[in-house]
């Protein structure tokens, strides 16, 4: 089958919110030779985002988008499993990242946790709801270079503001660099919390992470 044919399929299994479907398409993708990051980053997102799209205009409600978005978990657990282990001896740094507090949402973060391993950094992913103390602890006890979080809402952005003040507080500002993203997060957003910056799609991160750790 053509790439875009996969591609296509991936996303009609999202939009269909089918789990067994989403985790054949994944599986079979992959026995046909296809790039489990293309089939990740152009296939199945474009699935959820485009049930983002029906879900804010009323077209579908929650519980659909519940089951699709267990779908793209699904399928994305089978193509991660099948990414190369990154090999390079000296790792790119070390990342703590999660989604804040008060905040289920954590698709856009894995996505962006598994395109930095796979560019070679060294990721915790704390997951989703995690509290300020807990960034905190995790980001002194493992000397990380940078904290990342994610926010989706209007109500859980303040997290990514207190989790600013509270490595300020800790006194880890100096050493540390932050970077925020998440669909409510924006430049200015980044900038009025004093954040280093903000990481718009997997690409935009790596780039920015990049030039910030150089
Ligand atoms: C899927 C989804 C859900 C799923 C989440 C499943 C899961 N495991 O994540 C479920 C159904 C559970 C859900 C629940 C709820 N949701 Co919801 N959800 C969405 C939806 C449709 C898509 C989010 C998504 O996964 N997008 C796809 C990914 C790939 O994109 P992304 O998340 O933006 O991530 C990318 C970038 O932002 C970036 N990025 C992400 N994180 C980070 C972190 C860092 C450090 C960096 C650098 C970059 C980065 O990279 C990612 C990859 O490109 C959005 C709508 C939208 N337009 O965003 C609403 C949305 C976020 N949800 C919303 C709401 C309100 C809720 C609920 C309260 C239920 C409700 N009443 O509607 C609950 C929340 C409960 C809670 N306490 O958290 C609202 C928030 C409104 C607001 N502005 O405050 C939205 C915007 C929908 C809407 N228009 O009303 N939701």
């Amino acid at each position: 089958m053509e790439k875009s044919d996969w591609l296509k399929k991936a996303a009609q299994s999202i939009l269909d919110a089918d789990d067994d479907a989403a985790r054949e398409i994944a599986q079979k993708s992959l026995e046909d030779g296809m790039d489990p990051l293309d089939m990740i980053n152009e296939g199945f997102t474009e699935g959820i985002r485009e049930m983002g799209d029906l879900f804010d205009r009323e077209k579908i409600f929650l519980p659909a988008l519940l089951i699709a978005s267990e779908a793209m978990t699904a399928a994305v657990e089978i193509l991660e499993a099948a990414l190369p282990e990154n090999k390079q001896q000296e790792k790119l740094g070390i990342i703590v990242i999660g989604t804040v507090e008060g905040d289920i949402h954590d698709i856009g973060k894995s996505i962006i946790v598994t395109m930095l391993r796979v560019q070679g950094y060294e990721v915790h992913d704390l997951g989703r709801d995690v509290p300020i103390a807990e960034f905190v602890k995790k980001a002194r006890e493992l000397k990380a270079d940078v904290v990342g979080s994610s926010a989706m809402m209007t109500t859980t952005q303040i997290g990514q503001q207190k989790l600013e003040e509270a490595l300020q507080e800790a006194g880890l500002r100096g050493e540390i660099k932050t970077m925020v993203g998440g669909a409510v997060a924006t430049e200015h957003w980044a900038r009025k919390i004093g954040a280093d910056f903000f990481g718009e799609t997997p690409q935009d991160t790596i780039n920015k992470l990049g030039a910030i750790l150089n």
